[in-house]
């Protein structure tokens, strides 16, 4: 699954680093990068801004509502964190996966999460929703991902959201390889329910066949309630031979 023996590094670039503070020092990402498994670096676009006020916005030509990210801010940050001269964009695409977080991206899925986990480093740019110059698209990046069909105010939190999906694929990073297998979309169902103790709750019993020590009985049943309920919430993903992700439905 994964090509680069362990360690892999991210580069995110962002106007609003502080975003990102809790979010890598807690639980399962927390782990991974104090365990030295996963490295994210974090930039501010803004020490790359423009004039006196590094400015890294400015009005949209051919007028309209919001503001654009300009480029050079988002070219020269990337650049410079990365070790490449501006001269050099060819070779930092060659080199390095590097994604811009827009809702105008690729729909995100847990096929393209393992394509990403399986590379030893990417950077992430993390757009204003109201939008970057597409030079920034053109020229810099190597492809777009949007985390789904609705509009946040920045990629910052969908950076977050592939940031945790990838990490949890890097070797190491989840004790429980089984569990990995065993989840949502790898089999293309939604997971079968889970009980814990105590037995009885309220007067709500957990299904007697998870009592019984019957494993090829809780094996049925799971499946068969996975099945229910997926046919319930998702049937799009039964109907599936592919990406389920282009439905509408
Ligand atoms: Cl990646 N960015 C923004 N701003 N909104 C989104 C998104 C990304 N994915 C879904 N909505």
């Amino acid at each position: 699954m994964n090509s680069h023996e362990g360690k892999m590094l991210i580069d995110v670039f962002t106007i609003f680093p502080a975003i990102f503070d809790s979010p890598l020092r807690e639980g399962l990402l927390g782990k991974a990068i104090e365990g030295g498994i996963l490295e994210v670096r974090v930039h501010d676009i803004r020490e790359h801004g423009t004039g006196r006020h590094r400015q890294v916005d400015d009005a949209p030509f051919g007028g309209g509502a919001g503001m654009v990210m300009k480029p050079e801010p988002v070219f020269e940050s990337v650049t410079a964190c990365l070790g490449y001269g501006i001269e050099d964009l060819e070779r930092l695409r060659e080199e390095v996966e590097v994604v811009m977080l827009t809702p105008r991206g690729e729909r995100l899925t847990q096929a393209r999460v393992a394509e990403l986990a399986a590379l030893p480093r990417m950077a992430l740019i993390c757009g204003r929703y109201e939008g970057v110059d597409e030079r920034v698209m053109e020229h810099l990046c190597t492809s777009a991902i949007s985390i789904g069909d609705y509009v946040l105010s920045g990629g910052e939190m969908a950076a977050l959201v592939l940031i945790d999906a990838v990490a949890r694929l890097v070797p190491g990073v989840v004790g429980n390889r089984e569990s990995l297998e065993e989840e949502s979309f790898s089999g293309g169902m939604l997971e079968y329910p889970q009980y814990t103790r105590p037995a009885e709750y309220l007067g709500w019993r957990v299904p007697e066949v998870l009592l019984s020590g019957d494993h090829g009985a809780v094996e049925r049943w799971r499946r068969q309630a996975a099945l229910a309920y997926t046919r319930r919430v998702r049937p799009d993903l039964l109907r599936g031979s592919g990406d389920e992700t282009e439905r509408e439905d």
